[in-house]
C-alpha cells in the first residue's frame, strides 16, 4: 500500500470504457494504491441544458469538434483538487509518435506531477485547448481511431508497468523490448518438446552465462532482422557490439537503417 500513489486523470465522454484498466497488472496496482486513476466527463461541465460538448467546425467540413469551455472547466476542476501540478497529455494522430523513452520520462514525471490524459472524440478538440492547456501530444500510430480512449489506455498500461512495485519482478520491465533499444529474445516454456519442436538446449543447460549470451545474441539478431532502425539508438555493451559486428559480417541479415 503506497502513501504517495501516482495520480492519473482521464478526461473522456466515455468513462465506462476505462473499466478495462481494473484487470491484470494494472488492476492489482490500483488495488494496492500504487496509483490512482480518476475519470472526468466534460459533460458534467457544460453550460447548456443539452449538455453539448461538441459543435460544428468553423470553415465547414464533416463531423464535429469538441468545444473549449467544457474541456477548460474540466481541466480547471482537476487542477483545483490535484495535490501536485498537472501535466496534460493529448492523444491524436498529430502527436509525436510514442516510444518507450517517452514512457520512461513520464514515469519520472509522475514523481512530481499528476498526469491528465485528454481523450478527443469526433474530429478532435478545439485548437485553443491544445495551445492553452496541453503539455505534450502523442500518437500511438499512423492511423485514425474513433476516439483517444484506447490510445490513453495503451499509454497508461505501458506507463504503469514502470511504476516501482507494479510488476512482481522489476527485471521484467528492464528486459522488455525497447528498454535498451533492442527487441526481446524468444521465450519458451513447458513442454521441452512440442510435436517435435524442441526448446533450445542452452535454455535447459542451467549455464546462466551461456543463457545470457544466447539471449543477448537472439535479441540482437531479431532486432537486426526486424527493426534495424532501432540499432542507431540502442545502448549496447562492448560484448553486444562485438556480437552485432559478427552478425552483420555474417551478411545474412538486412543492413538498412544502420549508419
Ligand atoms: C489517435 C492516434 C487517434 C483521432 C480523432 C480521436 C482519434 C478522434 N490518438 N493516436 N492515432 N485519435 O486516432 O492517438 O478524436
Amino acid at each position: 500500500m503506497s502513501l504517495n500513489p501516482k495520480q492519473i486523470n482521464i478526461i473522456s465522454v466515455l468513462p465506462k470504457m476505462f473499466a478495462a484498466l481494473n484487470y491484470g497488472v494494472l488492476g492489482r496496482a490500483l488495488e494496492a494504491n500504487l496509483l490512482t486513476i480518476s475519470c472526468w466527463d466534460p459533460r458534467g461541465h457544460t453550460a447548456n441544458k443539452h449538455r453539448n460538448i461538441d459543435d460544428k467546425p468553423y470553415g465547414g467540413g464533416p463531423g464535429m469538434v469538441m468545444m473549449v469551455e467544457p474541456l477548460r472547466k474540466t481541466l480547471q476542476q482537476i487542477q483545483k483538487q490535484a495535490k501536485k501540478p498537472n501535466w496534460v497529455i493529448y492523444l491524436s494522430p498529430q502527436g509525436q509518435p510514442l516510444h518507450q523513452r517517452h514512457l520512461a520520462a513520464l514515469g519520472a514525471k509522475l514523481e512530481t506531477h499528476c498526469l491528465t490524459f485528454l481523450c478527443g472524440r469526433y474530429e478532435g478538440i478545439d485548437e485553443r485547448v491544445i495551445e492553452g492547456f496541453v503539455d505534450e501530444e502523442y500518437s500511438i500510430g499512423d492511423y485514425v481511431l474513433s476516439g483517444g480512449e484506447f490510445a490513453a489506455m495503451v499509454m497508461i498500461d505501458a506507463l504503469a508497468r514502470l511504476i516501482p512495485g507494479v510488476l512482481g519482478d522489476p527485471l521484467s520491465a528492464e528486459q522488455d523490448s525497447f528498454c535498451r533499444g533492442l527487441l526481446e529474445y524468444p521465450q519458451y516454456t513447458r513442454p521441452e518438446n512440442d510435436q517435435g519442436l524442441q526448446v533450445p538446449q542452452v535454455l535447459l543447460s542451467g549455464d546462466h552465462q551461456a543463457i545470457a549470451r544466447w539471449r543477448s545474441e537472439m535479441a540482437l539478431k531479431r532486432t537486426v532482422e526486424r527493426r534495424p532502425d532501432l540499432l542507431n539508438s540502442a545502448v549496447l555493451t562492448e560484448e553486444e557490439k562485438k556480437t552485432l559486428a559478427r552478425l552483420l559480417a555474417a551478411g545474412d541479415t538486412p543492413q538498412s537503417g544502420l549508419d
